[in-house]
């Protein structure tokens, strides 16, 4: 599902976007060596190949997206081989469409067309060679990487066969060095039998992309934002310098925390710290360990997971609450069908693809989420998160359906994230969840939380795709996957396999976005825009409160500018959507830092006299 041409963006089909074409109405050479181009096309030729395209992509897309949402709600080798089939056929639609757009480079064409044109050079996620065998063989491939990864489950040494939900759960709240190191390497169990499938998968679609003229599947994937690829991943870079300094003083104090929980000799202070210790299975987020790195004297005095608890929170009542917040703002509620589809609770009969997505059928109304809920604080901002993508998808269902999707990949990540970002004390109270806000100098201890989650999460957000770009451009070969991962984890996040990994382990494969051929930069950019976005609203909404505390619940104004966003899908270069809400074309981390800059004045302060770096 995950390479179909799903101009319609759910959180797991291709987000597509865009070329770069701003101001130049013929396509670069550089960025699109397909170039057979035909001569004797005129944009009307170009028009209707646009309109009748369309039209097979609105049919493609539903088919494929009811194969893909049945597999994903009911894991079979059934369901898995129809998946496959609808990919398959989407797959080779997209590179034809692909090929047809490319005969269009040298035509005088409209803007809008040929900014539709580029969309549909570059919009698969993973693009088969034509050959109709190779091409089954990379759907094939796909419905069953996911497949291995939706079915994964471990048996603990005392005999208990665990989901990864319920492994999560224990990374999260255990504090025991060893079964925290028996969950991780549990789950890393799983991912050994994807490696072949991996290697074959990544021939096969950088094949694919060398067929639509691109040097390898990476690039393919970085041109996809309204700017050359080379200058894309400079971005990232750039935006990371930025955030660095304040993830190296966050990493020194927390491995000293975890220094005094575990033993210096368990968390050697001159090292990476352990992955399992950060109380999620990736180490990609570290919200989960608060309590042991709460600030004496600061901490804001609630749980969020006991308050749900306390007040009767089901899954149903944590989505309702999220909804509200969007309803709040001026956006109509779900529609009825969102409640009676969706999958909000994992059933204990089949294997369902747990990792939470927000799904767009139709393209009219028919949305829905499917996730396993945990009734955790965590799970509860990852349901805005979802709803984020909902409500961008039905605000921009009314454009042509190449439009279909957000400004840039990242944008249909920051949304629900940007909205989390307004769950603050003050909401929290006003919805009855807590019965008092903590006052101001409790701040140090929100904005640790925040931190934990947020400041945390950016340098991996980066090194997952680093990782595959290399994978892409044969830089990493498949006897290095496994090294070159815990190198890239090292090198930006500075956290280590607790263990040494044996020579079959392939713990790429155990985060869902690789088997799922999701790429993950849209995360990055996802953190780096959400506090812009929240910045901006949080002006328009006439905040006066320090930014953390800012909550645009209610704020009409807030929900009008953002609605104005959603509603332009990708109809414009992203550049032209940010500035629509921040003023500015270029993405900037000083929101972010700007947002965690008391703690990160505390945290030096802390950090006096600490050995820090890793
Ligand atoms: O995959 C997701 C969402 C669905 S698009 C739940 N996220 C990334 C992850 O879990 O790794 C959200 C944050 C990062
Ligand atoms: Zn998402």
């Amino acid at each position: 599902m995950k390479s179909t041409l799903k101009l319609t963006t759910t959180a797991i089909l291709v987000a597509a976007s865009l070329s770069a074409c701003n101001g130049d109405n013929t396509t670069k050479n550089e960025s699109n060596p397909i170039s057979v181009v035909d001569q004797a096309l005129t944009a009307q030729d170009a028009e209707k190949f646009l309109i009748q395209t369309e039209k097979e992509l609105v049919k493609l897309n539903l088919e494929g997206s009811r194969a893909a949402w049945i597999n994903a709600n009911f894991i079979t080798e059934d369901t898995s081989s129809l998946a496959a089939e609808a990919d398959q056929k989407s797959t080779e639609a997209g590179v034809r469409f692909a090929m047809q757009a490319a005969k269009f480079d040298k035509v005088n064409v409209s803007d809008d067309q040929r900014r539709k044109l580029n969309i549909l050079k570059q919009s698969l996620v993973m693009p088969a060679p034509q050959n109709s065998e190779k091409s089954a063989e990379l759907a094939q491939i796909g419905a069953e990487l996911n497949s291995i990864y939706g079915k994964g489950k471990y048996t603990t040494e005392a005999g208990k066969t665990l989901s990864l939900g319920e492994m999560t759960a224990t990374m999260a709240t255990s504090r025991n060095y060893d079964e925290l190191l028996e969950m991780w390497q549990g789950w890393r169990t799983i991912s050994p039998d994807m490696k072949p499938l991996y290697i074959r998968q990544a021939e096969l679609a950088n094949e694919g992309a060398q067929g639509l003229g691109y040097a390898d599947l990476g690039t393919m994937w970085r041109s996809n934002y309204d700017m050359p690829a080379d200058e894309f991943a400079k971005e990232l870079d750039r935006l990371w310098g930025q955030v660095k300094p304040l993830y190296d003083d966050l990493h020194c104090y927390v491995r000293s925390e975890l220094g005094k929980t575990y033993g210096e000799d368990k968390v050697p202070q001159d090292q990476p710290i352990p992955a399992h210790l950060l109380g999620n299975m990736w180490a990609q987020s570290w919200g989960n360990i608060y309590d042991l790195v709460a600030p004496e004297d600061a901490d804001p005095g609630y749980n969020l997971t006991e308050q749900l608890a306390k007040n009767d929170y089901d899954e149903i009542k944590m989505v309702k609450g999220a909804e509200s917040f969007f309803t709040s703002l001026g956006f109509d509620a779900l529609p009825e069908t969102f409640w009676q589809r969706s999958l909000f609770t994992k059933p204990e009969d089949r294997d369902v693809a747990c990792h939470a997505s927000a799904w767009d059928l139709d393209s009219k109304d028919d949305i829905r989420i499917k996730m396993c809920i945990q009734k955790t604080g965590e799970d509860f901002s990852v349901i805005h998160h979802e709803l984020g993508h909902n409500f961008y998808q039905r605000a921009y269902k009314n454009q042509p359906v190449y439009y279909q999707n957000s400004a840039n990949d990242g944008f249909h990540e920051a949304i629900g994230d940007t909205i989390a970002l307004s769950v603050t004390p003050k909401y929290l109270k006003e919805i009855g969840l807590i019965d008092t806000i903590p006052d101001e100098s409790k701040d140090i201890g929100l904005l640790m939380k925040m931190a934990l989650d947020k400041i945390a999460f950016i340098p991996f957000g980066l090194m997952v795709d680093q990782w595959r770009w290399k994978v892409y451009s044969g830089e990493i070969t498949a006897e290095n996957y496994n090294s070159a991962w815990w190198e890239l984890r090292e090198k930006y996040q500075g956290v280590t396999a607790p263990v040494e990994r044996s020579v079959d382990a392939f713990d790429p494969g155990a985060k869902y976005h690789v088997p799922a051929g999701v790429p993950y930069s849209r995360y990055f950019l996802a953190h780096i825009q959400q506090f812009e976005f929240h910045r901006a609203l949080c002006e328009i909404s006439g905040n006066t409160d320090p930014i953390h505390r800012c909550s645009i619940y209610n704020n009409k104004d807030a929900g009008d500018a953002l609605n104005t966003v959603l509603e332009m899908g990708s109809s414009q270069p992203w550049q032209e959507a940010y500035k629509v809400l921040t003023g500015s074309g270029q993405m900037d981390a000083t929101a972010i830092i700007d947002y965690f800059e008391p703690l990160h004045t505390w945290l030096k302060d802390k950090n006096q006299g600490k050995q820090c770096g890793f």
